[in-house]
């Protein structure tokens, strides 16, 4: 019998939309918790958000969200430079908020940072993850904790979209209750489109034809693009690069060609230009998947995923995740890998000194 690899990270991915609804009660069950950390900081000079890795990429999309539903200034950093050059990050008299985001609350750099940030008095810690009474979550202020999101599998899947989820339902806990109650579709939004698009992504994945992969998003879609690029690295060990969507023009889409695919994951308010962008890819040969909410007309993109879901960019990132967490997947299966066991990778970074 041919043992099918990866069965451990397609069932993960898969049952992913039960995770998000996890998050969902979650945040809904310590929203004044939230409420209240946010009032008590009100002194807070800014936002920091840091993670590792995945965490970092998510980190890329909570900054910007929480800068534009908080109105407070919000930078994201991976976690061992805010560890190495806390002055680039840190001013003298700054009592910001740090936000650290961590699957499993024992990564050492992410650890060191909370340490670090509790000596120096600096203000309080929000930790978002999916492992309870971890180092990490001893050390913050508030823990929003998902362990629907909890998974064997080296590679972040159905954690990382739960943690997603809880990241944009915390930013309209504290904004916006119409929000958090739309966020409510998500989890059956999820479920058909995975259901919709599962063949598109085995078929695209699969295609022999392809041997460079770029995702491109702006705004709050380049997080999630280097997410997926990085999906597409440890999964199926392939050469693929994240880009701000126009940022391609300038120099990176030197390198595309026939076989080349390019994700879109489109934005609302930047849609006509990445439309552009994409209508010039297939020009110069690159075949486009686009991910996007409205349909797009066909001479823009060769395939789409379509969301259809009404809600705002800032309750719907979690839609894009398993078409390209199923891409890296089946991408990884046609090259005879095996997903559940990533090359050179373990589950949780821990550095020397903490063994
Ligand atoms: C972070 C991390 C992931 C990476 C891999 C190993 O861990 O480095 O970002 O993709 O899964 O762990 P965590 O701090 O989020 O647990």
């Amino acid at each position: 019998v041919s043992t099918i690899h990866g069965q451990q990270t397609l069932q993960e991915i898969l049952t992913q939309p039960s995770a998000w609804q996890n998050a969902l009660d979650v945040v809904t069950a310590q929203r004044d918790a939230l409420q209240s950390l946010w009032d008590s900081g009100n002194r807070f000079t800014d936002i920091l958000v840091t993670g590792c890795g995945s965490t970092h990429y998510l980190s890329l999309l909570a900054a910007p969200l929480f800068q534009q539903a908080l109105h407070k200034r919000t930078r994201a950093m991976p976690a061992s430079d805010l560890l190495l050059f806390p002055d680039l990050y840190l001013l003298p008299d700054s009592a910001p908020l740090l936000v650290t985001i961590s699957r499993s609350g024992r990564t050492t750099e992410t650890i060191r940072v909370a340490q670090t940030f509790k000596a120096q008095h600096r203000g309080p810690i929000l930790n978002i993850g999916c492992y309870p009474d971890t180092e990490l979550a001893m050390l913050a202020d508030l823990n929003i904790i998902m362990p629907a999101g909890q998974e064997e599998s080296v590679v972040q899947t159905r954690s990382f979209s739960a943690m997603t989820v809880a990241v944009q339902a915390i930013a309209a806990a504290l904004t916006d209750d119409q929000q958090l109650a739309a966020m409510s579709q998500l989890p059956s939004l999820g479920e058909q489109l995975i259901q919709t698009y599962r063949p598109l992504a085995t078929h695209s994945g699969s295609a022999a034809g392809f041997e460079r992969f770029y995702f491109l998003g702006s705004g709050l879609q380049y997080g999630l693009a280097a997410e997926a690029n990085l999906k597409m690295k440890e999964m199926s060990l392939s050469v693929s690069e994240a880009f701000h969507f126009l940022e391609f023009r300038h120099g990176p889409m030197s390198m595309v060609h026939e076989q080349t695919l390019i994700c879109a994951l489109l934005s609302e308010q930047g849609r006509s230009q990445e439309l552009a962008v994409m209508r010039e890819m297939r020009a110069l040969g690159g075949t486009v998947v686009a991910l996007t909410d409205q349909e797009v007309s066909i001479e823009d993109a060769d395939e789409q995923v379509v969301f259809h879901s009404q809600l705002p960019e800032t309750a719907r990132a979690v839609l894009a995740l398993p078409f390209v967490q199923l891409l890296g997947y089946d991408r990884a299966i046609s090259k005879g890998l095996n997903p559940d066991q990533p090359h050179h990778l373990t589950a949780v970074v821990v550095l020397e000194s903490e063994r």
